[in-house]
Order: structure tokens, then sequence, then C-alpha cells
């Protein structure tokens, strides 16, 4: 379970509540972005326009803002952008979309349908995301509206992928617990869908929908978000219990399941206030796992979920975009006043949160058979990218095609950027074997790969730092040599890359962290708990290749002699005295991480 936050003096929250509009608007110093959303007419702006201007491939700056709650990114290619401005030509815009898969659960007909989107308008990849569902890269302005056509003819959608609102919503895959997942899937697609923004501009932009005309009126048009919407991005998630591989702890909200001897699912405990984007050298910015804040019954979550999420939309701070999320509107006024708006909005208090453990925040991979007899496939896909690997790598596009071409269960995505083939009849596990095998799929790989994450950065990501997804894979080559050579090979340890401290791959709950903080260099974090339930701490600070692995050696030979049965590598850092354990919040930036070398 999560530390406990130390004591701190809080803020008394605003008298009344909600904020109307027409305050927020006239708060002096909001964000901009703010400004853009009260001026978007419930997030239009000029996109339509924007689209019909050929003669650049980008779009205005505020559209750029706005288009995000569209489930889009204006991008461009980094590596040929110093090229191209020497050449005084455009950037290579193109545009990231990513899609609302709830609980990243798709049939196989979808499958098929986003593989060909791929082909035909996204450099024939897929990449399946940290947060269970996929993203193109690459999608040129003149195929977005026919790309988002052919999205919506599978029957999903991109609403409120990206941008200030709740997102896709994330829920426990875990094969072998087919009940509970079932209960915790259905509650993850209830929540997306009760808390999807309801303007009709999505589709009036993307697929020519009729323009609703007239209509001001916020509480018709957008009953609980409002013209101004959150103010920062909301992540939902779903757990169960004894797997934490959804990250409960990274994510705004959250819900552990509860469950009874037979597996059933009792009610839900609440988590708030997780959260891991920060931003180098401003320590009023900090990862925070969240709290666990009070006990539900099923019936009552959607409730909880939307009150939790309009406290926020009127706690949350409107004017530092860099401190609104509700990690920190959290630390502004405690979580006894939060937990408090949070019942008077419900109409009732609430029990405090039930036991429940984890044990890890990976996957499951291999075969499994869930409770109801089905089977299920984990595959191991590097960074979660899709594509027909070169030189006779993995033909992961071509093989899952031809899977989905004959599988009759589903496909989940998980957290962990991996691809579950879920719901096989024991009749045809041998045929879809046979695939794996034959398009070099795998179904593991080491323990270090098995437990590792890199997120997309270069060169689509417009904020990257360093490499990522294409560096770890290199970095733990050496590592696993280092590794194998203190008889560690088998241990499982978790390992995550970012390029940047945004920390899209949750890098801070890693037990080996790295940050990207300029080309070639990292910030390394140790320390943190294999369950995702404790922060690392900052042990080195821009490292390079060689340093990371000077660095990590001896403390492998000190974890390889002084472990205790089944101790942990974070935790067996902390004991040992190598570095701090972090509380939470804002004692992440307390100094200092090495407090000892195994040099
Ligand atoms: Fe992320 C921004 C990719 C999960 C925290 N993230 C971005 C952008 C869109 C860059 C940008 O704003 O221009 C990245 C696009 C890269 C690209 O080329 O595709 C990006 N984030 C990703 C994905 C694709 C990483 C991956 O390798 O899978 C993940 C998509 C998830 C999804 O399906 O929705 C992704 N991002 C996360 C997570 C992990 C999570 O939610 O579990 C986090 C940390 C948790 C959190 O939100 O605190 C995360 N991304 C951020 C942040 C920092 C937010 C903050 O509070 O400070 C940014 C920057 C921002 O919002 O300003 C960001
Ligand atoms: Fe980009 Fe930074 Fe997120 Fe990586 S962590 S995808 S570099 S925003």
């Amino acid at each position: 379970m999560a530390d406990q936050t130390p004591p701190r003096t809080y803020e008394t929250p605003p008298a009344e509540r909600p904020i109307t509009e027409a305050e927020a608007a006239r708060s002096a110093g909001l964000a901009h972005n703010e400004h853009i959303k009260i001026a978007s007419g419930y997030l239009r702006g000029t996109l339509a326009d924007g689209l019909l201007a050929h003669a650049t491939g980008a779009i205005s700056e505020d559209d750029g803002q706005l288009v995000k709650f569209h489930g889009m990114y204006l991008q461009d290619d980094r590596d040929i952008r110093a090229e191209r401005t020497k050449k005084k030509l455009e950037k290579a815009f193109s545009f990231m979309i990513r899609l609302r898969i709830a609980g990243g659960v798709v049939t196989p007909k979808q499958w098929l349908a986003l593989d060909d989107i791929a082909t035909t308008y996204a450099g024939s990849a897929l990449r399946a995301t940290t947060r269970q569902t996929f993203q193109y890269h690459g999608v040129i302005k003149s195929n977005l509206k026919r790309t988002m056509a052919a999205i919506d003819a599978t029957l999903l959608d991109t609403i409120a992928a990206c941008g200030d609102v709740n997102r896709n919503v994330m829920a426990a895959t875990n094969p072998a617990q087919s009940g509970a997942h079932k209960v915790a899937y259905e509650l993850a697609k209830d929540i997306s869908d009760s808390l999807l923004p309801k303007t009709n501009a999505w589709r009036e932009i993307w697929l020519d929908g009729e323009r609703v005309v007239g209509g001001e009126d916020a509480a018709e048009i957008e009953p609980v978000y409002g013209r101004t919407y959150l103010p920062r991005k909301f992540k939902t998630v779903i757990a169960v219990p004894p797997s934490n591989e959804v990250d409960i702890f990274a994510h705004d909200l959250g819900f552990i399941a509860i469950l009874d001897a037979a597996g059933q699912v009792t009610g839900w405990n609440v988590t708030v206030g997780g959260g891991m984007g920060m931003t180098h050298g401003e320590t009023d910015t900090f990862p925070r796992t969240a709290d666990v804040m009070l006990f539900c019954e099923p019936e009552e979550a959607i409730k909880v979920a939307e009150a939790v999420m309009t406290v926020q939309r009127d706690w949350g701070n409107r004017k530092v975009r860099k401190n609104a999320r509700l990690k920190y509107t959290i630390e502004r006024y405690g979580l006894a006043a939060f937990r408090a708006e949070v019942e008077t909005r419900v109409g009732h208090a609430f029990p405090d949160p039930k036991p429940f453990s984890f044990t890890g925040n990976g996957d499951r991979y291999g075969w499994t058979e869930g409770d109801d007899g089905r089977h299920h496939l984990t595959l191991y896909v590097a960074s979660g990218r899709i594509k027909d690997y070169p030189d006779g790598g993995a033909q992961l596009l071509t093989g899952l095609r031809r899977i989905a071409e004959i599988h009759e269960g589903d496909f989940r995505l998980t957290g962990n950027q991996n691809v579950i083939i879920a719901n096989v009849p024991s009749e045809k596990r041998a045929e879809i074997e046979a695939l794996v095998d034959q398009y070099g799929m795998t179904k593991g790989a080491s323990a270090l790969r098995r437990n590792s994450m890199a997120c997309v950065a270069l060169p689509t990501c417009g904020l990257a730092l360093a490499e990522s997804e294409r560096y770890l894979p290199d970095l733990m080559t050496e590592l696993e040599a280092s590794l194998a050579s203190h008889g560690l090979q088998d241990d499982e340890i978790t390992i995550r890359m970012t390029g940047c401290p945004n920390g899209c791959a949750r890098p801070y709950i890693a037990e080996i962290g790295f940050v990207g903080r300029g080309p070639e260099r990292y910030h390394l974090y140790l320390g943190a708990a294999f369950d995702g339930s404790r922060l690392g701490k900052l042990y080195a600070e821009d490292v390079n290749a060689s340093e990371i692995k000077t660095l990590l050696d001896p403390l492998f030979a000190a974890y390889a002699k002084g472990k205790t049965p089944g101790e942990r590598f974070g935790d067996y850092l902390i004991r040992d005295g190598y570095v701090t354990k972090t509380i939470n919040g804002p004692d992440f930036h307390e100094k200092t991480g090495a407090l000892k070398s195994a040099a």
C-alpha cells in the first residue's frame, strides 16, 4: 500500500462551489489554455477551416491545443527537422491519433480494421500505449478526415483520448480472473461513457456531422464539464488485486476491487491524486502516488467518479497549468477536505478503505487459463510497437492480422504496452500457437525485458529531450549481461525509461527509472516498489550509457549478495542504505538518493 503522506499545512478550499463560468472568465491570470477553451465554442475553434488550409501541413497553435480533445497531436519528424530548417522547408508535419478504447478491449473485426487504417494512413504500424489504447503516428493533414471516418466505422472513436477531460479509462486485464475482470471492464466502460464530453464538435468536424445550431447554454451542451472542461488532463483506472498491472497509484482517480473469498467484487477502494509528470529543476512539480481515500459499494462507483472529477473541475488550479493536476489540488487542500467535499456532493459519508494488497505491476506472459476455462495468451511487444520488424525480426503486424482472421475471442491491450489474445477456446489454441511461432512473435523475454517499458520519445514526441523507445532495448542488452554475471538473470526487476520528465512510461515507480535530461543523458531513479506503490529517488544526475553501467553493476553485485529471500531490488536498496525511501509528493525531491556507493 502507498506510504502515508506526512502532515502538511493546507489551504482552505474555495468557499463557494462550483465556480461559475462567468467567474472563471473574469478571473485575472487564467492560463492561456483556459481562454482557448472559452473561445472555442465547445471544442470547435477554427479547426474546420484549418483543415482546408492546404498551404501548410500544420494547424494554428490554438487549434493545436483544441485538437487534443479530439484525440490528436500535431507533431513533426524530429529526425529531419534540422535538415528541413536548413533547406528553409516547413517542418515535416503529421498527426498522432490516439483512440479511446475503454479497458483496452477490441474485437478481431476491429483489430483488422485498425490494422487496415495503419497500413493505409499511418506507416504500417500500431502503437500500443501505456494506457491500454492504440496510437497512429504520421497521419498527414490531408488524410485526417479519411482516417477519422475509418476509425468511426470500427465503432471506436478518439473523443477525449487527450485534452483536459477524463481520458481513456483503463481496467485490469489479468486473464486468470475472468469474473472480476469482466466487472472491472464494465465499470471502465461506464465511467468512460458517463464522463465523455457531450459536444457534437467531434462528429461535426471529422465526419461532416450536422452543426448543432444555437445553444450557448453550458448546462445543456456540456452538463458536467461546462465551457472550460477540466483544469488539466484527468485519468481513471480500475485495478483488481493482486495484480497492479494498470499502475493504480499513477492516476488521478482509481478503483481497487475488493474481492470476497469467491473472487466476487464486493465494492471498490477509491484512490485519488496520483500522477507522474514534473519539470526538471522545478521542485513545485513532482510525481505523486495516489492516496487510498474511501470505500464505496459497486452501485455508487459512477457517482463517486463524477464527484471526484467535478471537485477537481472546481478546485483545480486554472491559473498555473503545471500545478493543475488533481495531485496538486490534494496537496493544496489536503485529502480530508477533498474527501469531505466528495461526500457532500454524493450526499453521504463513505466507509474507510478496506484492506488489499498488490504483488506487482507487470504482466503475466504466455498462456493462462481463466476461471471460466478459456485460454489467454499474453505476448511481449517491445515498447508496444506493432509492426513488421526488418532483418528477420518478428512480423508482429502481419502475424496478429493472421490471428485476427481466425480468432473468435477478443484482444486486450495491457497497461504495459503488451497484447493479450484473450478468450481462446481450447480447440483454437494450437492454431494460434502455430501462428505465433510462424511470425516470430514472442511469449516472453528476459526477466528484465518482461518488466520494462519505454515511452515513444524521438522522433515524434515534440517534448522529448532524449531517446527512449529506440534506446532502452540496447541498454537492456548490456544490463542483462551485467545481471547475468551476478546470477540475477531470472530476477524480476522493473525498468522504465522516458525521454523527458513527463513520465509517460511511469518511470518514477519503476525500480530502475531513467528520465531523459538531454541527448544521451538521463537522471537515474532507484528505490521504487515492485508493486508500483512507492516512488523512487534521484540516485544519479545526467548519466550516459557507460556511467549507467558503472553505477548499476556494483548495485546488482550487492543485491545478489545481500538480498533476503524474496526481497525486491528497490526494497533492498533502501534497506541496505543505498537510497532513502520516498514518502510521497514533494518529498520526492528531498535529498538525497545516493547515500552510499556500492563501488
Ligand atoms: Fe504522455 C504528453 C505519449 C502516457 C504524462 N505523452 C505526451 C505527448 C502527447 C507529448 C506532447 O504533449 O506533445 C506524447 C506523445 C508522444 C508520441 O509521439 O506519441 C505522450 N503518454 C504518451 C504515450 C503514448 C507513451 C507510450 O509510450 O505509450 C502514453 C499514451 C497513453 C494513452 O493511451 O493515453 C502516455 N503520459 C502517459 C502517462 C502514463 C499514464 O498515464 O499511466 C503519463 C504519466 C501519468 C500522468 O499523467 O501523470 C503521461 N504525457 C504526460 C505528460 C505530463 C503530465 C503532467 O501532469 O505533467 C505530458 C505533457 C503534458 O501533458 O503537458 C504528456
Ligand atoms: Fe514524450 Fe516525454 Fe512522454 Fe516520452 S515522457 S513520450 S519524451 S512527453
